[in-house]
């Protein structure tokens, strides 16, 4: 970590790196999960780094799903667990969800490292040891799911995700937030809200948000959900995307 500089303009972009490395060395993260970061960071990098307005008020509109929610669960894979732990347990008790290691590489060892990782950090409860093979449909490792997490879940919160899990959780009857920095993604496209941010911002906001927002009558949650759609929603993110790249490549050509 002593590589990266901190008035380095890239020091936090670097710092994400470090972390994803780290937690490759320390086998919460598979190897694969390196490629899925670099992928994110092409597009941070298009979107300029930084939470937009619209994916703000996705991450309201989540923030409100969540408090209204009877069994929330928060789903977490190594990537998630290497960069936002802390946030992911506070999160969890700031709205009363249940934390569930899910992964897609799935080996029990690299789950119970993951469970003891959150739990060392402050998580009263991890769950994911235990499992039952409950998302019909599903053929990847991510159909082991804890019966008293997010098989049970009416709200799950995903994030980093391989694509048809949440077409699968969406078949069972699930609601499922995304966070994730491609729009493109199946997983953006089946998510009833789909946040394209990155989780480092995110879910530090969602608990700025969560604050807040827990105060607010359910009434005015409801109708925050109510006015929302998601694919309207990607279509406006995808439309920004196209604007900023229009705006640079017509400031770069303004000059001579
Ligand atoms: O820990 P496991 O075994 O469950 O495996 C996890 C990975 C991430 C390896 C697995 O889910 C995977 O292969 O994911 P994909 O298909 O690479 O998809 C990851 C998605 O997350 C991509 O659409 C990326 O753009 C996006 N993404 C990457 N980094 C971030 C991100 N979104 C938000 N924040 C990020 N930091």
């Amino acid at each position: 970590m002593e590589y990266v500089p901190r008035d380095h303009p890239r020091y936090r972009s670097l710092m994400e790196r470090e972390k994803i490395i780290e937690g490759f060395k320390n086998g919460i993260v598979v190897i694969n999960g390196l490629i899925s970061q670099g992928r994110g960071e092409a597009f941070d990098y298009i979107i300029g780094e930084k939470t937009i307005p619209l994916a703000e008020d996705s991450i309201e509109v989540a923030v409100a799903m969540l408090l209204l929610s009877n069994y929330p669960v928060i789903s977490v894979n190594g990537n998630a667990a290497a960069l936002v732990p802390d946030e992911i347990i506070n999160l969890s008790n700031i709205i009363d969800a249940k934390i569930e290691v899910n992964l897609f590489y799935r080996t029990e060892e690299r789950v119970k490292k993951i469970v003891d990782f959150l739990k060392e950090r402050g998580a009263k409860e991890v769950l994911g040891l235990e499992y039952v093979e409950g998302i019909p449909g599903l053929s990847s490792e991510r159909r082991k799911v804890d019966p008293r997490g997010i098989l049970k879940a009416d709200v799950v919160l995903v994030m980093l995700e391989d694509g048809d899990r949440t077409e699968a959780l969406k078949k069972i009857g699930k609601r499922v937030i995304a966070i994730d920095l491609n729009p493109f993604s199946r997983t953006s496209m089946a998510a009833d809200v789909s946040i394209m941010d990155n989780v480092t911002r995110a879910i530090p906001l969602m608990i700025d948000k969560a604050r807040i927002m827990k105060k607010l009558p359910k009434e005015e949650l409801k109708k925050k959900i109510s006015n929302y759609n998601n694919r309207r929603r990607l279509g406006e993110y995808i439309i920004y995307i196209k604007e900023r790249l229009e705006n640079e490549a017509k400031r770069l050509m303004s000059f001579p």
